[in-house]
């Protein structure tokens, strides 16, 4: 071995010690970034000698091409499921058919039932070569790719057996959930209802790198298969198991009889809602090999293991107050402020009221006595009013009509449940604002990805969108921060300053106005030759660009009409961004001056904004709506109430046929 070759398996050995270190004992020896410079050492070196590069190496764990889909594999030993019991009473009756079956003492093994998702791992000669999901049972899905992400996942194990295929449950723990929601929140996309459907929705992933973003962990709890090794207890397998390296079923316990497995049973109930996991029960197994194989299997499940399902603990308590808060979309979440009770292991005093509607047909109100409960164990929510103990004294609540973040106007929309706060400059709405404002389609700032935005707000660089483009005078404290390094600080102000150029659409739909696309936030710069016009323009105004319906043409001036947002033009302006057009199209001639038309329904030839486009070239104007100060009504097939009005109004309807005519 020359000496590159000898650097690099030692780089590995210290890398995957440390992971191990981190990731399955939870005991990190060295920080974050001593790891990250063995890790770039390596990386460098690999770079260097792409032959010598393999796949269990730890740069090799996110794979940086997506699949296609999935492969299926067969499971060679079926993963089988856990019958279900719901109270002490069925637990007995499992122990006693047991009892009949053994004529022995039984010992059993407790272990707590992680939320998750079962997986198998398949191991060959000490080295990690396929994971799958459980799909049915016996036939799966390949997701190696995906769960090499999980570092708690050992590549190479301590002993070198010809095979082993482990089985254990993929999850996320509570708090990585509530940053993946946040994140979902923030991209606008649809929120996971709980950590199994997070790490579900993750596993299933085909983009290895939205996979390993999203933190997904394991716990091992099961051989199904092993040569070169053998066994006569379950517990013995858990400590050959965390022998070879693997994170094992957590706090799992050996117990003598029924009763000490209906304690311990108790015991993690007490403790539930305390871990960093979610669980959905406790498992108990017959912990001797051999009793298990007397007792057997039936179809799906083993007659030698249940699960002891928890209910969801319910718990009556008092309304003190209604408080809203603004999440990063801007939806205001009224939360019931409780007088504090214990559940499912922790004191709950905030509870989820979702929205407005559902105060109402809940007919929730302050002061009164409810019902809460524990969804997903997590989010506690009030799932009744106890009617019977109102005393009159109650009060109803109103959505307030000011941001109790920003102050800025609330809106609630036709159609929607959700209240929306308007202000550009909401600090809650602050990430999400951003993220949209770099976007490609929006300000095009290259190098500011979630990551470096949610940095730079925790440091205080970031206020609010204006303050982007003040960035470039504090360069000297951007370089300081860690991982930032010169050259992408000068990156990345480079890409800011380009930015200014950009045309006003990129501000406009960068703005994140509702219902304003990038499409309407083109039309609106075709239309008005500045940010100035634009922010003067009335709701009549802005109807008139085809294309416009009220809902969009209301928006837009609700928020050019807040003060924040021209606030936020004026330090625009000032740090020198582009707050121009490039230009009205040129008038043919003036033949429509002083002329409004209506466009609508579907024409022969000309979309409706095309159309639009000629009458504007022509000096005329166009409406989004008809009245008696129209001229022209251009009508074309599936032309609905438009057309009525203008037949009741007297209005003079023209066909494409007649459009061309005056515009030949
Ligand atoms: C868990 C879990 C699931 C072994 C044979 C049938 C079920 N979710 O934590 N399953 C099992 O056991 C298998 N154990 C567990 N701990």
């Amino acid at each position: 071995m020359n000496n590159i070759e000898k650097k690099i398996t030692e780089l590995r050995e210290t890398l995957n010690y440390h992971s191990y270190k981190y990731y399955v004992e939870d005991k990190p020896e060295i920080s974050d970034f001593e790891y990250d410079k063995l890790y770039r050492e390596l990386e460098d070196l690999e770079k260097q000698r792409p032959d010598l590069v393999t796949p269990d190496s730890p740069t090799q764990r996110v794979g940086d091409k997506p699949l296609e889909g999935f492969d299926k594999v067969e499971h060679a030993v079926q993963m089988q499921s856990l019958q279900d019991v719901f109270n002490e009473e069925e637990l007995f009756a499992f122990d006693k058919r047991v009892g009949e079956a053994i004529n022995t003492d039984v010992e059993y093994v407790v272990e707590k039932k992680i939320d998750g998702l079962s997986v198998s791992l398949i191991y060959e000669n000490g080295r990690f070569i396929r994971g799958a999901t459980r799909g049915d049972g016996l036939v799966g899905e390949d997701v190696t790719q995906n769960l090499k992400t999980i570092k708690a996942i050992p590549m190479i194990i301590k002993d070198a057996l010809p095979l082993l295929e482990v089985r254990g449950e993929v999850y996320i723990s509570k708090s990585d959930f509530i940053k993946i929601n946040e994140d979902q929140e923030a991209l606008e996309q649809p929120l996971f209802a709980n950590p199994r459907n997070a790490a579900a929705g993750s596993l299933r992933q085909l983009d290895p790198k939205i996979a390993a973003a999203r933190k997904l962990n394991i716990f091992i709890f099961n051989i199904q298969r092993i040569e070169g090794k053998s066994f006569t207890k379950h517990s013995e397998t858990l400590e050959y198991l965390k022998y070879l390296g693997f994170k094992v079923s957590p706090d799992y316990k050996v117990l003598r009889n029924i009763e000490a497995v209906m304690n311990r049973i108790h015991e993690i109930g007490e403790e539930r809602g305390e871990l960093p996991f979610e669980i959905d029960g406790a498992v108990v197994k017959v912990n001797s090999l051999n009793q298990r194989d007397i007792l057997g299997s039936t179809t799906k499940t083993p007659r030698w293991a249940v699960a002891y399902k928890y209910p969801a603990e319910k718990k009556q308590t008092v309304i003190k107050d209604i408080w809203v808060n603004v999440g990063r979309t801007g939806v205001l979440t009224p939360n019931a402020v409780l007088e504090p009770v214990r559940l499912a292991g922790t004191t709950v005093s905030r509870a989820t009221l979702h929205n407005m509607d559902y105060i109402k047909d809940k007919d929730i109100r302050i002061g009164d006595t409810v019902v809460v409960q524990k969804a997903g164990d997590i989010i506690p929510e009030v799932l009744e009013v106890v009617f019977e103990k109102r005393t009159g004294s109650e009060k109803e609540f109103l959505m307030p009509e000011q941001c109790p973040e920003c102050g800025s106007q609330v809106v609630r929309e036709e159609g929607e449940a959700a209240y929306r706060c308007t202000g550009i400059e909401c600090p809650a709405q602050l990430f999400r604002s951003i993220v949209h404002f770099v976007s490609r389609d929006a300000m095009n700032i290259d190098g500011l990805g979630p990551a470096i935005i949610e940095v730079l707000l925790d440091k205080g660089f970031i206020k609010e969108i204006a303050d982007l483009y003040t960035l470039q005078e504090r360069k000297d404290e951007l370089v300081k921060i860690e991982r930032m390094g010169k050259k992408s600080v000068e990156n990345l102000l480079n890409s800011i300053e380009k930015s200014k150029l950009n045309n006003i659409d990129r501000l406009i739909f960068g703005f994140g106005i509702r219902h304003i696309g990038l499409r309407a936030a083109q039309l609106l710069s075709e239309n008005f030759e500045s940010m100035d016009a634009l922010k003067e323009a009335s709701f009549d105004d802005i109807l008139r660009i085809p294309e416009f319906g009220e809902k969009m043409a209301q928006s837009v001036v609700t928020f050019f009409n807040q003060e924040q947002t021209r606030d936020t033009i004026e330090k625009l302006r000032k740090s020198g961004v582009n707050l121009t057009s490039a230009g009205k199209k040129q008038l043919k001639d003036n033949r429509f001056e002083g002329l409004t038309f209506v466009l609508t329904g579907t024409l022969p030839t000309y979309s409706r904004s095309e159309a639009g486009e000629i009458i504007e070239s022509f000096g005329g104007k166009t409406s989004g709506s008809v009245s008696k100060k129209t001229d022209y009504v251009l009508a074309g097939e599936e032309a609905g109430s438009k057309l009525d009005k203008a037949r009741q109004l007297g209005v003079k309807v023209i066909d494409e046929e007649e459009f061309s005519r005056m515009i030949s």
